[in-house]
């Protein structure tokens, strides 16, 4: 083994996470962590000023989560899912199974797409209401109090809603066809992609993404019973942050039809 593999495969002695508060793909890392037993610092970031900061700390993109490990940057959850594996392989993210792994990896990468919908959900609702704000960023460290980052978020929001174009259109077709993708993740829980006793990354991808729109007061009575919904409640127990109701009614016909 020549000196740079042994230094590749070296325990992980140095993980810095850099994350914004409900942020669902900066969770799914925390979790994959906890789950390795990696110890980690982790960096709260605000959103916007969030893409400075990691210029700064020579990231190549601008988004979180991104991972500072042994010395590597890492960025984006399905690239630091890989990444873990690579640099601490047990327990494993993926299945041994290339049958079972390729599955795994199917439902990782739609999950990776589907967060802008729960992200546009969150965006859409602090335009309308900021005050539930400092709910999702309860244990956060921001460098200034949770309630002046609130306070004085209304560009930050105007801005983020704008970057994830979380329009009235976006939203309320995200309402009329969430029905249809709680299925597919109950079938995937059906079939045992995910759901099983050893969480892997296509869980860690999806339960934060469920669990994020259970703080929805108006999503959590379509979605808590749900296998999804139990999945998401088993893997992350805590989610900071809750949503009064916020989505005008007919966008949840499709929901409650
Ligand atoms: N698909 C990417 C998404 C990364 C992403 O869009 N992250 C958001 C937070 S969830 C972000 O950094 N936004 C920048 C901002 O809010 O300013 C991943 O899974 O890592």
């Amino acid at each position: 083994m020549s000196s740079t593999t042994l230094i590749e495969c070296a325990p992980v002695g140095d993980a810095k996470l850099y994350v914004i508060p409900g942020s669902t793909p900066s969770r799914a890392v925390m979790l994959m962590l906890d789950h390795k037993g990696v110890p980690y610092k982790r960096v709260d970031l605000m959103p916007v000023i969030s893409k400075t900061l990691l210029r700064a700390h020579r990231f190549p993109g601008v988004t979180v989560p991104a991972l500072k490990l042994n010395g590597k940057r890492v960025q984006g959850s399905t690239k630091i899912s890989r990444e873990l594996d690579r640099v601490q392989p047990e327990p494993p993210l993926f299945p041994g199974d290339p049958e079972q792994r390729a599955k795994v990896e199917e439902a990782e990468a739609w999950g990776d797409e589907f967060q802008q919908k729960p992200r546009r959900f969150l965006w859409w609702a602090f335009k309308r209401d900021r005050a539930p704000m400092a709910s999702y960023a309860e244990g956060a460290r921001l460098g200034i109090p949770v309630g002046l980052a609130v306070k004085t978020g209304g560009p930050t929001v105007a801005l983020s809603a704008r970057l994830t174009e979380a329009t009235d259109e976006n939203v309320s077709a995200h309402l009329a066809a969430l029905r249809a993708d709680l299925d597919r993740i109950d079938t995937w829980v059906a079939d045992g992609v995910i759901g099983g006793p050893e969480p892997n990354a296509a869980d860690f991808q999806l339960a934060p993404q469920v669990r994020l729109m259970l703080s929805f007061d108006d999503l959590r009575p379509f979605i808590e019973s749900r296998p999804c919904g139990e999945l998401a409640k088993r893997i992350v127990p805590d989610f900071p942050g809750r949503m009064p109701p916020v989505f005008p009614a007919e966008w949840l016909s499709a929901l409650r039809a």
